[in-house]
């Protein structure tokens, strides 16, 4: 049997765009991601989350879920312009409604709502009419959502997240343009980045002053990193495996610890990367009560000689590859998902003690970790023992790195239900809930029944192998 610490938080999450549905009822305008999906050639049959899984309509049944499951803790996020439709001034009280509602509705059966303020669905009228997260002035649009979303549900709301991955913002909305806004450059990620930290810090500054001491909440932000693994002994790989870390999540963790990005970023990234303003360090050092991570998978790293031949020795999401040189691979033993992410459940625990290390041991979430698998529906089942070993595997690994003195708290499984995948739509399924897109039925996947026993036993018996974790 493994054992978990007595409060352990079992979670699960979502996020707006995702689930909700309803994209043009009850007062709410189109996001940035309503607008990319309605680009044709921009997401896997050119869907969208115009009813997604209908969240919005049937979210008491959805909490009835997720009380039958005896989930202690469940994360969503707010959809900005259903709060404020174009991003800046009038408050929408259909989308307030909506909000207190859900939150009334998990607190009737003893489920902790955690709420995420930004996951990735910038109201339209901010990228269009404002440049969206290049303009410095975000950070003040962006303080006024927040204090309207304190002000509405936080006597209520006690575990807020700011903003969800920076890093995909960054990278895959402004690096690759991959994801909204579709922006493809090798600078705006970085200052993209620059004015996320930015809003955090002011968001943040904000509930301390204003809310903390009465509400008696926590606010943090979420970061996701993958584990980079050395592929030699080599220094040189050693330091890349570094490298890839510090380009990925000392990018935003560094400012919000230290107050400042890492040195090897402002080493090779000279003048294209931001300098912070005193105001902002003020703001953004120390500006999180807790450290919210998802984590998904891992890779080899290996360092690249700028000199050599280098054009094409990218595997996977490493960022701008020109600014780190890192080789990444993955090895051809590892059992992979539907979305090609290998399954390594000891990177999961290196990250951790990483994390440990570097930021001086952290109350830490797993706000996110989960696996796409190919689900199938037979007589009213779902037989997804793959998703089960993923979940088993990961949660080991978090109770090794627990018993080496890391102070992980809790753990969100991505995603409570079958969702809209971003650019993939509705080809990858996430959820540990089946979710059937022609009649929208939920059922309960195997690994949701097997997640029950592991909360009301808050652990399970471990059937891996040791060598995995
Ligand atoms: C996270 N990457 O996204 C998000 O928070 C979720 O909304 C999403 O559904 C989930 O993970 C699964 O993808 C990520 O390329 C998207 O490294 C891409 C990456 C990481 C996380």
């Amino acid at each position: 049997m493994i054992q978990f610490p007595k409060d352990f938080i079992w979670g699960s999450a979502t996020s707006s765009y995702q689930i909700e549905g309803a994209a043009t009822e009850g007062g709410r305008a189109w996001s940035i991601w309503d607008a990319h999906a309605h680009i044709p050639g921009r997401t896997n049959n050119n869907e969208n989350g115009n009813i997604a899984c209908d969240h919005y309509h049937r979210y008491k049944e959805d909490v009835k879920l997720m009380a039958d499951l005896g989930l202690k803790a469940y994360r969503f996020s707010i959809s900005w312009s259903r709060i404020q439709p174009d991003g800046q001034g009038e408050v929408n009280q259909e989308g307030i409604d909506f909000y207190s509602n859900l939150i009334d509705e998990l607190l009737k059966y003893n489920i902790t709502p955690w709420v995420t303020l930004y996951h990735w669905d910038l109201p339209l009228a901010l990228q269009t009419e404002k440049d969206g997260w290049l303009n410095p002035e975000i950070a003040d649009f962006f303080e006024k959502y927040a204090d309207i979303c304190f002000r509405s549900f936080g006597d209520r709301i006690k575990n807020w997240i700011t903003l969800n991955e920076p890093w995909v913002v960054a990278i895959l909305g402004y690096g690759e343009g991959v994801f909204a806004p579709g922006r493809k450059s090798k600078n705006e990620p970085y200052l993209a980045a620059h004015q996320l930290l930015r809003s955090h810090g002011k968001a943040v500054k904000l509930y301390r002053k204003n809310y903390q001491v009465e509400q008696g909440g926590k606010i943090g932000i979420t970061n996701n990193c993958d584990w980079r693994e050395p592929l030699t002994s080599k220094s040189e790989d050693i330091e890349a495996a570094e490298r890839s870390l510090l380009f990925f999540l000392g990018w935003f963790a560094d400012p919000i610890y230290f107050g400042d990005y890492p040195k090897v970023m402002r080493e090779r990234v000279g003048d294209r990367l931001p300098k912070f303003s005193d105001e902002d360090i003020e703001n953004i050092k120390g500006s999180s009560d807790f450290f919210g991570l998802n984590h998904y998978t891992a890779l080899y790293a290996a360092d690249v000689d700028p000199n050599a031949n280098a054009g094409n020795a990218v595997y996977g999401n490493g960022g701008i590859f020109e600014d780190q040189y890192v080789d990444l691979t993955a090895d051809p033993k590892w059992k992979m998902t539907t979305m090609n992410w290998a399954i390594v459940p000891w990177g999961c625990r290196k990250l951790l003690e990483w994390i440990r290390d570097r930021y001086n041991n952290p109350p830490l979430y797993i706000t996110e970790n989960g696996c796409s698998l190919d689900d199938k529906l037979e007589n009213g089942e779902v037989k997804d023992t793959v998703r089960k070993e993923f979940v088993e595997g990961y949660l080991a690994a978090c109770k090794k790195a627990i018993d080496q003195g890391v102070n992980l708290q809790g753990y969100f499984v991505w995603s409570f239900m079958d969702n809209f995948e971003w650019a993939l739509g509705y080809s990858k399924r996430f959820g540990i809930h089946y979710v059937d897109y022609k009649t929208l039925e939920r059922t309960p996947k195997n690994s949701a029944l097997w997640f029950k026993e592991v909360i009301k036993n808050n652990g399970f018996e471990f059937t891996l192998n040791e060598n995995d974790i």
